[in-house]
């Protein structure tokens, strides 16, 4: 299998539940390599060009004033297959939905404030990854 790279962020209500550790530290427990990580408040510009995927969607406005809304925890993340795996870790997007163990069945509220974002292709890993950090960040 290929080393992959991929972008967690603890979103805001992960941070705001003191819970940045317990989710570091089962995310370190899956086997991923921790390349780097920040704590930093997205602006909703910022926000809203890391979702632009998603603009359009009856949701992209709630996300973008969620994910703005307080410090959130970018994590560069890199393991054979980091993508597929990592969205395991997390579970599904709506915590009803998630496996039984899974990040956001543990943790999450509801489908929009949902603990932790996870990339969804091995490309999107590596764009997500420098939306955050710069090549010499990644340590
Ligand atoms: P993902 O984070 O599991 O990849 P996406 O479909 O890419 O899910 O959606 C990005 C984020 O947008 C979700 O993690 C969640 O915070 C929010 N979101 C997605 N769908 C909904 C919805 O139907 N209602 C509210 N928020 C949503
Ligand atoms: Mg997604």
């Amino acid at each position: 299998m290929v080393v992959e790279r991929t972008l967690a962020i603890l979103k805001p209500d992960c941070v705001r539940k003191g819970l940045q550790g317990e989710v570091l530290s089962r995310i370190q427990t899956g086997g991923f390599k921790v390349l780097s990580m920040k704590m930093l408040r997205l602006t909703a510009v910022e926000a809203g060009a890391f979702y632009a995927v998603h603009k359009g969607r009856p949701f992209y406005d709630g996300l973008v004033e969620f994910m703005s809304s307080g410090p959130c925890v970018p994590i560069a993340l890199e393991k054979e297959n980091a993508v597929a795996d990592f969205r395991t870790l997390i579970g599904a997007t709506d915590p009803k939905d998630a496996a039984d163990g899974t990040i956001r069945k543990l943790f999450a509220d509801n489908k929009g404030e949902n603990i932790v974002h996870g990339s969804d292709s091995p490309e999107n890993g590596r764009l997500e990854v420098a939306f955050f950090f710069s090549e010499s960040e990644l340590v």
